[in-house]
């Protein structure tokens, strides 16, 4: 059911990917790019995990049956964000790090090992992806510079809106900082001398605020808005302040080396 490749990727339902017991599946919605799933996908490719995709229902509620679109997948998860993530007869993991542990866990021999044997680059490697994607990070302050139903999910106030440019951009000049240090030891890479989760989930996760070409980011009929959405958070003065081209390298060289590049989403290519 591996679909590495094509254009035109498959997508099973939530129901069809909980009742399997072997495999890894992984919910997306077809056409976006939603980050932590597109970075989930990116860390299965560098681990050669083959993933089944399985369609994330959308918030909201059902017009014809007035019923929550989400209520199946709180059944299964009790919890909605999105990705989920189903290995064989496991319980389903919603949170990056267990995703990530898990995808460790199940890589392919000889596949980089996204989590360092070494205790002390694990504390910078966890340490950076929890600046990117944990709570009150890089990637839930960029969720709350505008309100939407997803920001009012994520802690939206008018105080916590106005100080998220801010703290993105203090994220920023972290990683920024670190790639300026690592140049000049001779490192392309985020922590230590070879390829980290770091690596791969910021590449990722800074689309959102630096969306990089259609090459590697196919436009569709579905991202297209999200895509405007993006760039215009990377034109926020304090942000684009501390966007630097170091960090544009880094992107384009993990995504084009590591990842599958132009991204697989399915949807509706323009
Ligand atoms: N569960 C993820 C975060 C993923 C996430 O926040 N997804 C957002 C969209 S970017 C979402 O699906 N929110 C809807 C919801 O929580 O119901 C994690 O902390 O690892």
């Amino acid at each position: 059911m591996s679909d590495a490749g094509t254009s035109a990727p498959e997508f099973i339902t939530l129901d069809e990917a909980a009742a399997m017991t072997a495999g890894t599946r992984v919910t997306f919605i077809p056409g976006i790019p939603a980050m932590y799933a597109e970075a989930l996908k990116n860390i299965c490719h560098v681990k050669g995990v083959p993933l089944v995709r399985a369609l994330h229902p959308m918030m909201g509620v059902d017009k014809a049956t007035g019923e929550d679109r989400q209520a199946r997948l709180y059944e299964l998860t009790s919890q909605t964000s999105i990705p989920t993530m189903f290995h064989d007869e496991e319980r389903p993991r919603n949170v990056w790090i267990e995703q990530l542990a898990l995808a460790e866990r199940i890589g392919a021999p000889g596949t980089p090992k996204l989590i360092p044997d070494d205790f002390e680059q694990r504390v910078e490697v966890f340490g950076l992806c929890a600046v990117v994607l944990g709570e009150d990070g890089l990637v839930w302050n960029m969720r709350i510079m505008a309100d939407s139903p997803l920001a009012q999910k994520y802690g939206y106030s008018e105080a916590a809106s106005a100080a998220a440019p801010g703290k993105v951009a203090e994220a920023l000049k972290v990683i920024d900082r670190r790639l300026a240090a690592q140049q000049q030891n001779g490192s392309p890479y985020l922590v230590g001398d070879a390829v980290t989760a770091a690596d791969v989930y910021w590449a990722t996760m800074s689309m959102s605020v630096l969306p990089p070409s259609a090459e590697i980011m196919p436009l569709t009929q579905q991202n297209k808005g999200m895509m405007k959405y993006f760039a215009m958070n990377g034109q926020h003065p304090i942000i684009a302040e501390a966007l630097t081209e170091r960090i544009g390298e880094h992107q384009r060289y993990i995504l084009t080396t590591y990842c599958e590049t132009p991204a697989v989403l399915g949807g509706d290519p323009l």
